[in-house]
């Protein structure tokens, strides 16, 4: 065992509890591949089956005509991504669509709507989406932009179990990529979701042309939250034609499993979701995340607007991986 790469196993809490540096980050960031990846099953392990993983399925409930001009985005209307805007969506047909992804397996719903922030008039249909999917037994799930507390503490007495807001990146680095809000912004809806009781579903995208530094940092922040996101995506940028990032720098895979493993040793409890990009990447890279300490994905043909592997691919993944979805509140 070297300096660099502290024995996890005979120290599993020294290296669990935050707050974290960046130099103790960046320290497992660097480490030798398989010492980082021996380190994140390690701690995989003693927080979790290590062959089972959560399946979430999305839904827009609201696409397009975004005011926010978040650079990574096919849904803003600052860019020509050449989408559709639409309104918000019935509350019937919603739920409709989530008694199907449940009979397909999906055991979390999560809703998205591309708003800065919801308005009032917005609520009541909000709100009866959160019941309704709920009453299916089905943990719910929103990303809705910015929340105030009195709309948090609604959505709450709604039944919402989780919310969705990302931080996308470091504090460095987040204006190159949004200009229209900023990372105080995030942390302050991230608060008032915490406060009302919801959990907390916080991550980030990268392979936006940010630098490793940034993606350490994303976690430091992450990691060293009052309370840990119960779930953390990471996300690997889709390039979408039109926005700023359609020709950013694709992450090297060795690097993005690096960042799993790192989100899993500092956030020992999360659920750290495989989220978008998945089609992009092999399945061996998919395993490689997986023994990384990836315990989420999303399931469906789509995303939000984007693609997905569709059931069938990741029906047989699993299969030849002996993985099985994770069942709600088994873990
Ligand atoms: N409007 C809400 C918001 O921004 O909080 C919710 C929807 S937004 C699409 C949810 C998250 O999806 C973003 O924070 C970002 O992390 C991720 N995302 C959006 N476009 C993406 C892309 N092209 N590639 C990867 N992740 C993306
Ligand atoms: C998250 O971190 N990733 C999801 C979910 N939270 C809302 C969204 C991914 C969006 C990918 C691009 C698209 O479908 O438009
Ligand atoms: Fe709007 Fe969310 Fe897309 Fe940003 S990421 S443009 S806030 S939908």
């Amino acid at each position: 065992m070297n300096e660099l790469c502290p024995d996890l196993t005979s120290d599993p809490i020294g290296w669990a509890l935050p707050p974290w540096t960046r130099a103790e980050a960046q320290a497992l960031h660097d480490a030798p591949f398989n010492d980082l990846l021996f380190q994140a099953q390690t701690v995989h392990r003693q927080n979790f089956d290590p062959n089972k993983v959560q399946l979430s399925r999305l839904l827009s409930i609201k696409t397009g005509g975004c005011p926010e001009d978040c650079g990574y985005c096919s849904q803003s209307a600052h860019h020509e991504s050449g989408l559709k805007a639409s309104k918000l969506m019935e509350v019937r047909r919603v739920i409709a669509e989530a008694t199907k992804a449940r009979d397909a397996g999906a055991t979390r719903y999560c809703m998205g709507a591309a708003w800065r922030n919801p308005k009032a008039r917005d609520m009541d249909a909000v709100v009866a989406m959160v019941e309704g999917v709920k009453a299916l037994g089905m943990e719910t799930c929103m990303t809705l932009g910015m929340l105030d507390l009195e709309q948090a503490a609604r959505l709450k007495q709604a039944g919402l179990d989780y919310y969705n807001h990302n931080i996308d990146t470091s504090e460095r680095y987040y204006s190159e990529i949004i200009s229209t809000r900023t990372f105080a912004d995030r942390l302050d809806t991230l608060a008032n979701v915490r406060d009302s009781g919801i959990k907390v579903c916080c991550g980030g995208i990268v392979g936006m042309g940010e630098e490793p530094v940034d993606r350490i940092d994303m976690l430091v922040t992450l990691a060293n939250l009052p309370e840990h996101p119960e779930s953390v995506p990471i996300n690997m940028l889709i390039p979408i034609e039109g926005t700023p990032l359609a020709e950013a720098k694709p992450i090297e895979p060795i690097e993005f499993v690096r960042v799993i493993a790192l989100a899993r040793i500092m956030m020992p409890k999360s659920h750290v979701r495989l989220s978008a990009g998945r089609t992009a990447m092999t399945d061996e890279m998919q395993a490689l995340c997986f023994f990384a300490g990836a315990n989420s994905i999303f399931v469906g043909d789509t995303l939000l607007t984007a693609d997905n592997p569709g059931e069938d691919k990741d029906t047989l993944l699993f299969q030849r991986l002996g993985i099985e979805p994770m069942e709600i509140g088994t873990q």
